[in-house]
């Protein structure tokens, strides 16, 4: 085969025959790392629950859902449906108030996440006590059936008032069932403890990382409740999936636990050490599944324009002049080129992450379409086909494509160059995955 052999002159050449080689490509084994999870030494922490007993007058109604919404959402609660819009009197539609202030938990116009509204939410230290202890939180019914499956999908936003403080908070949680069920500490919850998020599950922390103020943070909890084996916990922040476990995920007792959210700060109520008197945090765009729902059908962010880092590029094959690190470094005017149809570029996250799609700018993308495609990975080992097309060949910046199949869970994307009119030469300037 005769080949150019470089892609710095582009004028001479020609694929052979236009023929997509079938070139076997030689799996490229990638360090598998970690999800970037910590678990932190412990520094203990005691909640006293107060058992909010709520049994009675049960009505089971049904779930309101938006029409946008698919089966398996049980519950929208943006704040966007003026219906909804009850604080700080009542708590929405089938749902209960846990809050004894004015300002514990309102609507506001800013910030908000999606739409045009939001929740806040205020506690105070000298807030009375509600429901033993000090908490402004909007509360599921307990009425979730045993051995459910559930989504909850919501985004928090910490106000930049929101300072370290040794005494952790609630931020969301996962209460068990209050009428012949366990006591103790609810099985699951999200705090912030020590400038950190953390989740606790069944008591045993799990670090998550410094929190940063002012800013949306989107979390997607997926749960089987069960006490045996087959029970699941998965967990995504910012569409990264940053917690997996499997086992019993609650204690039992005839319902499954439900879900909380607010503000719930019970060292205020025992008197233990606290270094802030307030706390303020904006919550929006929840949503709440059942089994039949799926991770994009309760993310915060449902359009597939997440721009995601990307923590290594390599590539089965480039020149010298134009290695793989070129095409993630955000200069259109460096590439990636290597020669050879079936060339490939391969983009790592660092992490299992939720990707839906990619943009892609090629070298002389205004000049000349490229045949590619897109296969995407969790190990960097086996290797599923996302996405085949052409790109336009009208213009040399990034363009988006989105996966056919929808979106996935995978750490690395391979771009894998088939077609040029021109010669046999991959050239790719700039790659990026995008999350929802
Ligand atoms: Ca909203
Ligand atoms: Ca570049």
């Amino acid at each position: 085969m005769v080949s150019a052999s470089t892609d710095q002159n582009e004028q001479n050449e020609k694929a052979p025959d236009g023929a997509f080689h079938t070139a076997r490509l030689s799996n490229h084994m990638m360090l598998q790392g970690g999800t970037g999870m910590n678990r932190s030494r412990i520094r203990t922490w005691i909640t006293v629950m107060a058992s909010t007993v709520m049994a009675a007058g049960l009505a089971l109604a049904s779930a309101q859902t938006a029409p946008a919404d698919p089966a398996g959402v049980q519950r929208v609660l943006d704040w966007e449906q003026p219906a909804d819009r009850t604080l700080p009197t009542a708590a929405p539609p089938q749902l209960n108030k846990q809050w004894a202030t004015a300002y514990g938990a309102t609507n506001v116009t800013s910030p908000t996440r999606d739409g045009s509204y939001a929740a806040r939410f205020e506690l105070r230290k000298s807030d009375p006590v509600v429901s033993g202890s000090k908490r402004a939180e909007i509360s599921q019914r307990d009425e979730q059936p045993v051995d459910a499956e559930r989504w909850y999908g919501f985004s928090i936003n910490l106000a930049s008032t929101w300072a370290h403080d040794t005494s952790a908070e609630i931020v969301s949680q996962w209460h068990q069932c209050d009428v012949d069920c366990p006591g103790g500490s609810p099985p699951l919850a999200l705090l912030t403890d020590e400038g950190r998020w953390k989740l606790d599950f069944r008591g045993v922390p799990i670090d998550l990382g410094p929190y940063t103020t002012g800013v949306w943070v989107d979390w997607v909890f997926h749960v089987t409740w069960r006490t045996d084996s087959t029970g699941l916990l998965e967990v995504w922040r910012n569409g990264e999936f940053v917690v997996h476990r499997t086992g019993a995920t609650h204690s039992g007792g005839p319902r499954s636990p439900y879900f909380k959210f607010g503000i719930y700060k019970w060292d205020w109520n025992t008197g233990a050490p606290s270094s802030v008197t307030q706390r303020v945090m904006y919550y929006d765009a929840l949503r709440l599944g059942d089994e039949r729902a799926t991770y994009r059908d309760v993310a915060p962010q449902r359009t597939c324009t997440r721009a995601t880092a990307v923590a290594s590029a390599s590539a089965t094959t480039y020149e010298p002049a134009n290695p793989p690190a070129n095409a993630v470094d955000g200069d259109l005017t460096t590439r990636w080129s290597g020669q050879g149809f079936g060339a490939a570029l391969i983009l790592d996250t660092g992490a299992v992450r939720h990707l839906c799609g990619a943009t892609v700018a090629w070298h002389r993308g205004d000049l000349r379409w490229n045949d590619y495609t897109i296969h995407a990975s969790q190990d960097g080992v086996s290797y599923t086909k996302v996405w085949e097309g052409r790109s336009s060949g009208t213009t040399a910046a990034p363009e988006t494509v989105l996966f056919t199949a929808g979106s996935l869970d995978a750490r690395y994307l391979k771009i894998s160059f088939w077609a040029n009119p021109e010669n046999d030469w991959a050239s790719i300037t700039e790659a990026r995955p995008l999350g929802l």
